[in-house]
C-alpha cells in the first residue's frame, strides 16, 4: 500500500494505486475498483472495531466473572446472514453492470483492428484501410490509433496463448489459438502507452511489447496515409500491404 504511493503522483492514492486511465471503458473500470474499495474498507473497519471491542470489552471483566450464557441468538443470526448477502449482492450489481460496459460492441466501429498475438511479437492488421505491421522480438511495433472513436480488437493466435494488455488502458484479453476473442475501446487522452504480452507464452515471452501511439483523428488520417505509401513502397520493414479478410472473427487471423 504504501509503495505505491512512491510514485510521487499524489492522484494514484485516489485510483487506489491504478495508473491513470486512457479510455473511457478504463474510466469505468477504476471507478469500480474505487467503489469497491471504498466498500471493503468501511466493512473491514467495521469488523475490525468489533473484533477489537469484544476483545477490549472481554479483558475489562474479572477473571472470574463468566459471559451470559446463550445457545444462539436468533436476531443476530439473521443480521450476519443478511448482511453480507446484502454486501455480495451490491457487489455483484456493479460487477456485471461494469462488465457488460467493457464488453459491449458498437454496431460500426471506426477502425477493426485485427491483432496477431504471436512468438514472439504482435501483427497489427488494419483490416479495411490494408495495412499491416509487423513487430520482432525486441523490436516493438507501434500499434497508431484514432482518438474519441471506437476501436474493435479482433484478437488471434497462430500458437500459443498470448494476452494483449496495453496497461493504461485498465484492461487486458487473452490470444487464443482457435479461439478469436474480441474488444471494444475508445482512447480518450492522446499519447504513447506501454503493451506488452501478459501471459507466459515461451521463451521471448519478456520481449513481447509494443507501443500504442494515440493521435488526433487528423494527425492519424496523416499518419495512415504516409503509412500505407512507406508499406507499398516497401520503404519500411515492419509496413506491409494487408490483403487478408476484412471483417468478422476470422479477420487478421494469420500471419501475412
Ligand atoms: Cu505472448
Amino acid at each position: 500500500m504504501l509503495a505505491t504511493g512512491c510514485t510521487g503522483e499524489a492522484a494514484k492514492w485516489e485510483r487506489g494505486g491504478w495508473p491513470a486511465p486512457v479510455t473511457k471503458q478504463g474510466r469505468d473500470a477504476l471507478h469500480l475498483w474505487q467503489g469497491a474499495l471504498v466498500a471493503s474498507l468501511i466493512v473491514g473497519g467495521l469488523v475490525l472495531l468489533m473484533i477489537v471491542g469484544a476483545a477490549v470489552l472481554f479483558r475489562l471483566r474479572s477473571a472470574d466473572q463468566m459471559p451470559r450464557q446463550v445457545r444462539y441468538n436468533l436476531p443476530i443470526e439473521v443480521m450476519y446472514t443478511f448482511i453480507p448477502i446484502v454486501v455480495v449482492s451490491i457487489l455483484f450489481y456493479f460487477t456485471a453492470i461494469g462488465e457488460n460496459n467493457e464488453d459491449k460492441i458498437s454496431k460500426a466501429p471506426a477502425l477493426q483492428m485485427g491483432v496477431v498475438g504471436f512468438q514472439w511479437s504482435w501483427q497489427f492488421n488494419y483490416l479495411t484501410q490494408g495495412l499491416s505491421i509487423t513487430g520482432r522480438p525486441g523490436d516493438p511495433p507501434q500499434l497508431v490509433v484514432p482518438t474519441d472513436e471506437p476501436i474493435h480488437f479482433y484478437l488471434t493466435s497462430p500458437d500459443v496463448i498470448h494476452s494483449f494488455w496495453v496497461v493504461p488502458f485498465l484492461f487486458k484479453r487473452d490470444v487464443i489459438p482457435g479461439h478469436p476473442n474480441e474488444f471494444e475501446v475508445t482512447v480518450t487522452t492522446p499519447g504513447t502507452f506501454q503493451g506488452r504480452c501478459a501471459e507466459y507464452c515461451g521463451v521471448d515471452h519478456d520481449r513481447m511489447l509494443f507501443t500504442v501511439k494515440a493521435l488526433p483523428k487528423q494527425q492519424y488520417a496523416q499518419w495512415l496515409a504516409s503509412a500505407k505509401t512507406a508499406a507499398s513502397a516497401g520503404t519500411n520493414p515492419e509496413y506491409t500491404v494487408y490483403t487478408g479478410p476484412k471483417v468478422g472473427p476470422k479477420a487478421g487471423g494469420y500471419l501475412s
